[in-house]
């Protein structure tokens, strides 16, 4: 775990670089940002578990997916690249870009205090911000979503 994170912090620390980034097809950005929406939600998912009282409270492991949380919120985006639609794609993702980005900076904004509440160890405090990350979720889903 130790190393995924040292990894993914270096993988943070390109982000600029990585706003650039160019992919070959269509295909390969949807995946893209398919699979890193996936990685976000399974971490997210785990935390759910926790604070529904599903799963015993571990501090340190719930630390641990909030960092993922956190560090995958700043992934997806660079997927949504023009002509990459999808049956989940809404056209406001292309046709408003200054509110998918409102939207994106939000999840990061929400990620980044649940990640810090996670670092206090205190349940109380990381079911609010759990909500806060779920409700920037569902918010972009609604406006940028097709529902399955
Ligand atoms: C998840 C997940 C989402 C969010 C969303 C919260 O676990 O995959 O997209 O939570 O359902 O509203």
């Amino acid at each position: 775990m130790k190393k995924a994170l040292v990894l993914a912090a270096a993988l943070l620390a390109s982000a600029p670089m990585l706003a650039s980034a160019q992919f070959a097809k269509n295909e390969d950005a949807i995946r893209y940002r398919q699979s890193a929406l996936t990685v976000m939600s399974r971490h997210f998912s785990l935390i759910a578990s926790t604070v529904r009282g599903e799963r015993p409270f571990n501090a340190a492991e719930v630390q641990a997916n909030a960092d993922v949380v956190a560090m995958m919120s700043h992934l997806p985006w660079i997927g949504f690249v023009a002509g990459a639609e999808t049956k989940a794609t809404k056209p406001e993702i292309w046709k408003d870009p200054a509110k998918f980005k409102e939207a994106a900076d939000k999840l990061q904004t929400e990620t980044a205090k649940l990640q810090a509440a996670a670092k206090t160890g205190e349940l109380a405090k990381i079911r609010t911000s759990f909500g806060a990350v779920g409700q920037s979720c569902k918010a972009c889903h609604d406006n940028f979503r097709n529902q399955p």
